[in-house]
């Protein structure tokens, strides 16, 4: 059933105060806000009387329902509750989120004020919907206790690049306020931002309700707040909608829902286990046979097949080779995990006769084993604008692509942002994603595992999903990774954890925590 929870927009969020202009010019000045274009309204009145407070909260409802915007109350919850406004914005000292939530009920907003990163966490696990910082700046709008100091840029800044890190707040909106204006909040979204959260917006008083022309100042601060969520290094895009994200979550349903891809690996001997477990707890079926006599039956029952050239020996590419071909002639999905590829010159060659005699669906692996492949002789990689040895973003995102062009696989180039490209008719794309945790760094075989996650969701994909198998795979590891930090004590906890948590994943975990953008080349 459709919510009917109000859409939250905290772009430019005013909050009133009614002692900035005459009494009989209050709702002509909010009007005009509303006019110039603000996302979200709050009605904060410290010292009106109830009665009066409770007139005034209906007369700005009527007007906030007229420009369909959200009302929320200042604190008052009895008021919110009386007049049916949308929500209430509740500060530290005010009724705690938990109890507003539950006399509100699901349907409408709560917005907490927070200092700090621990009332934020406690704010997100008390129902809020979204989180306004205390001051960022000093402001003579708002009297603060004795010894409160502003939060500045840099605090700020800080307490979103540990929301980016935390599971619940990643995605929780939050705005800040105090003493913001048109020459200041250009600065403020851009210098707090950081490549996985920035502000949703900025919430102001006095830069409205002082304003000789309250239209003209919101419009004005609405563009400013627009192009800055456009600035390139403060995007984020939480792709909720993204359609790769919802095609992968499509598929982790598939497999929860008891398909279970017989998934055939060649793989190295260090993961083999890990690798048959995560197969397992991501709902597929792994089966790790190498004999040679074997791949013909074996191969032909399964529904991908992983081959990994970690442990390499003679009988394996052999196996590797013969496996590839079945799989390359009953249409199952190959995938790669060129582990180590330029280390040494056997891997190199072995790499090579693989991408000539195998089709790979997909080609995974870090910027070093992506770069080895696309200098291999047989291959047509054409790189341009690119040194050898560049390692930004830019350098991988043209790698990843152009051994998707030469190979026609789907290519997942990891690291701190993972990059998957992949043809789309004559297209090719790219997305990033950001999802993940540097604990991955500290278990060995994370890589390979991801390899395996790819495999089980391939083999129960579609031809034309094996993009939304790999960016599944890899999305199932960043997230369980990202669930389980916060229960681990080291690296062997974590394992445990994050294995709990592949097994525990549901589609809609993929959907809320995926940081999936679009790469635009
Ligand atoms: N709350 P102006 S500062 C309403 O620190 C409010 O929580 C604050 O007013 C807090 O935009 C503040 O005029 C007033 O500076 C902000
Ligand atoms: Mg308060």
């Amino acid at each position: 059933t459709p919510s009917n929870k109000p859409q939250l927009d905290l772009s430019v969020y005013l909050v009133t105060d009614s002692r900035m202009v005459p009494e009989a010019e209050f709702l002509a000045t909010v009007e005009a806000a509303l006019q110039g274009g603000v996302t979200l309204l709050q009605l904060r009145e410290k010292s009106l009387d109830t009665a009066i407070f409770a007139d005034r909260a209906r007369a700005t409802l009527a007007l906030a329902r007229k420009y369909g915007v959200p009302l929320l109350i200042n604190d008052r919850l009895d008021v919110a509750l009386a007049v049916g406004a949308d929500g209430v914005h509740l500060g530290q000292d005010d009724l705690d989120a938990h109890t507003a939530r539950a006399l509100l009920g699901p349907n409408k907003i709560v917005g907490v004020t927070v200092h700090n990163i621990a009332q934020a966490v406690a704010a997100a696990e008390n129902g809020a919907d979204y989180l306004g910082t205390c001051a960022i700046f000093d402001t003579a709008t708002k009297v603060h206790p004795d010894g409160f100091v502003p939060l500045g840029i840099e605090g700020v800044r800080t307490l979103l690049a540990d929301m980016a890190e935390h599971p619940r707040l990643a995605k929780m909106p939050i705005v800040t306020i105090g003493g913001l204006n048109a020459e200041n909040i250009g600065a403020v979204m851009a210098e707090t931002a950081n490549p996985r959260k920035q502000l949703d917006g900025v919430a102001v008083v006095s830069a409205i309700m002082a304003q000789p022309d309250a239209r003209e100042a919101t419009a004005e601060l609405v563009d400013i707040v627009k192009a800055g969520k456009l600035a390139p290094n403060a995007q984020y895009v939480a792709n909720a909608d993204d359609a790769l994200v919802q095609a992968a979550a499509h598929l982790l349903a598939k497999l929860r829902s008891g398909q279970t891809p017989l998934v055939h690996h060649l793989t190295n001997f260090v993961v083999m286990n890990d690798n048959a477990n995560a197969a397992l707890h991501i709902g597929g079926s792994p089966v790790m046979a190498h004999a040679v006599q074997e791949m013909n039956d074996m191969t032909g029952f399964a529904s991908a097949l992983v081959i990994n050239v970690g442990t390499l020996s003679e009988h394996w590419i052999e196996a590797m080779l013969l496996a590839g071909k079945v799989a390359n002639e009953r249409g199952i999905p190959v995938i790669l995990d060129p582990v180590g590829a330029g280390a040494t010159a056997y891997r190199r060659e072995t790499c090579e006769r693989l991408l000539r005699e195998v089709q790979f669906a997909v080609i995974k692996g870090n910027a070093g084993e992506i770069a080895a492949l696309a200098n291999l002789p047989g291959l047509d990689v054409e790189m341009r604008g690119v040194d050898s040895g560049d390692s930004s973003p830019k350098a991988r995102i043209a790698l990843s692509r152009a051994l998707a062009q030469a190979t026609g696989a789907v290519v997942v180039l990891t690291g701190a942002t993972d990059f998957i490209s992949y043809t789309d008719g004559d297209e090719i794309k790219t997305v990033a994603l950001e999802n993940g945790s540097a604990w991955l760094g500290k278990l060995t075989g994370t890589g390979c595992t991801t390899a395996t996650l790819v495999g089980c969701f391939a083999g129960v994909a579609e031809l034309d999903q094996r993009a939304a198998a790999a960016v599944a795979g890899v999305l199932s590891m960043g997230i369980a990774a990202e669930l389980a930090v916060p229960e681990a004590k080291g690296p062997a906890s974590f394992k445990v954890a994050l294995f709990d948590h592949l097994y525990t994943l549901q589609p809609e975990d993929l959907v809320k925590h995926a940081r999936v953008r679009v790469v635009e080349v």
